[in-house]
């Protein structure tokens, strides 16, 4: 069994421009790399993604957890996350830092499927039949991902094609429709993307699911892909004190609630992640029960892919779907025993990318191996599209060895 020879930890830039980690867990001739990406809108019971001082720090603490990874064996993921937690001490991996943790714990994967000579993917499925998840776009957007954008955080398009590669590229059709109908409607104004490389323009959250509806009218009639809306609100952005402040009106919860069975109905939206405030579990239960049979109620802040939270939400009937993003818990073993007990309990998976990326393409593998149902990971982008172009890659694989 191959054992580790070093594990390096090196900072590196993401896609807007900040720095972040990236770590090498090599052992001989092989080399596992990862690296984490980080969230603007970040949940408040994530792990803490570095230590106190920031990133610098953290690389520097890194030498203990590379003093104590070294002359480990690979293929056991759980032995070496746990090595992870006991490094760390605490219990929201503020010493090592979530991000740290979650890059070393991919680098390992991939370090541990490559000396095995099998892809990630296929090493997480363990021979299992593996399938392909749907991708949800981010077309239009604002929240803490834009300046004078939407106050909904993601106007988003779910395309459900024969296959991956169709449905990507049926996203950015609506994608390429959306900027038409904006240039049209404001013929003077310069015109952007945000973060995640959605259309940022001064549109109410209404005008956006207008827009957003007539591009993938257009989109599915041009393309013959079945495709529908979705919305990430992050509404804990905009919610204080129980209340939640759009840019022309404020509504109480009960108000909220009504306004978010609304939108599902009249505009068929497929999906609504936090509608509601990250602490707001009953509120969450309100919504579900009323149109949760039709609409996934996505629990992203609320869930932060913690095992315990989502626990309590099954408890109470508080969503019937999770994003998943593996920093937000820190660990690939934690995240795997949160994506287990979503499926067990009938909760839709969705992994998902952060509004700061780089080209790694791990949740790619992550979401073929582990079953996960859907991925949310942009549209376009070289951030982006290095996760759809490799699940175009093990689509062709899957397809070849049929
Ligand atoms: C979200 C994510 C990704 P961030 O809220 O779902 O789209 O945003 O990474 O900024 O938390
Ligand atoms: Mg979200």
């Amino acid at each position: 069994m191959a054992e580790i020879s070093e594990a390096k930890i090196r900072k590196i830039i993401d896609s807007r421009g900040n720095p972040t980690v990236e770590v090498d867990i090599i052992s001989n001739n092989i080399t596992g790399r990862a690296a984490a990406p980080s969230g603007a809108s970040k949940g408040t019971f994530e792990v803490r993604d570095y230590p106190e001082g920031g990133i610098a720090q953290g690389i520097i603490g890194f030498a203990r957890v590379s003093k104590m990874a070294t002359g480990m064996r690979l293929s056991d993921q759980k032995g070496f996350d746990s090595m992870l937690h006991e490094a760390d001490g605490t219990d929201n991996l503020s010493r090592v830092g979530g991000n740290i943790a979650v890059a070393a714990s991919l680098a390992y994967a991939k370090a541990s499927a490559k000396s095995d000579n099998i892809e990630l993917y296929q090493s997480l499925s363990s021979g299992k039949t593996v399938s392909l998840p749907k991708p949800m776009g981010n077309i239009i957007g604002g929240g803490k991902h834009a300046i004078n954008g939407t106050t909904m955080q993601e106007f988003l398009s779910i395309a459900s094609g024969k296959c991956y590669s169709d449905s990507a590229f049926a996203n950015v059709a609506v994608h390429k429709k959306t900027g038409e109908l904006i240039r049209l409607k404001f013929p003077d104004l310069s015109l952007g993307l945000g973060d995640e490389k959605a259309w940022v323009a001064p549109l109410s959250d209404m005008e956006a699911l207008e827009l957003l509806s007539s591009a993938i009218r257009s989109a599915s009639e041009n393309t013959g892909v079945k495709i529908g809306p979705a919305i990430d609100l992050a509404a804990s952005e905009f919610c204080e004190d129980g209340s939640y402040t759009y840019k022309d009106k404020r509504l109480s919860k009960e108000e909220q609630i009504d306004f978010m069975a609304d939108l599902a109905e009249r505009f068929g939206v497929m999906s609504l992640e936090d509608p509601l405030d990250e602490s707001d579990f009953d509120g969450f239960a309100e919504l579900t029960k009323r149109i949760g049979k039709d609409t996934m109620i996505i629990g992203d802040d609320l869930f932060v892919t913690n095992k315990v939270r989502l626990q309590k939400g099954i408890s109470i009937g508080a969503g019937n779907a999770i994003l998943i993003k593996p920093n937000q818990i820190g660990t690939l073993s934690d995240m795997i025993e949160t994506v287990e007990l979503a499926k067990h309990n009938n909760y839709k998976t969705i992994i998902s990318h952060r509004s700061g990326e780089t080209e790694d393409a791990t949740i790619a593998h992550l979401a073929v191996g582990l079953g996960i149902e859907y991925i949310k990971t942009g549209t376009i982008g070289g951030e982006r599209t290095a996760k759809h172009n490799e699940l175009i890659r093990i689509e062709e694989k899957l397809n070849k060895s049929q």
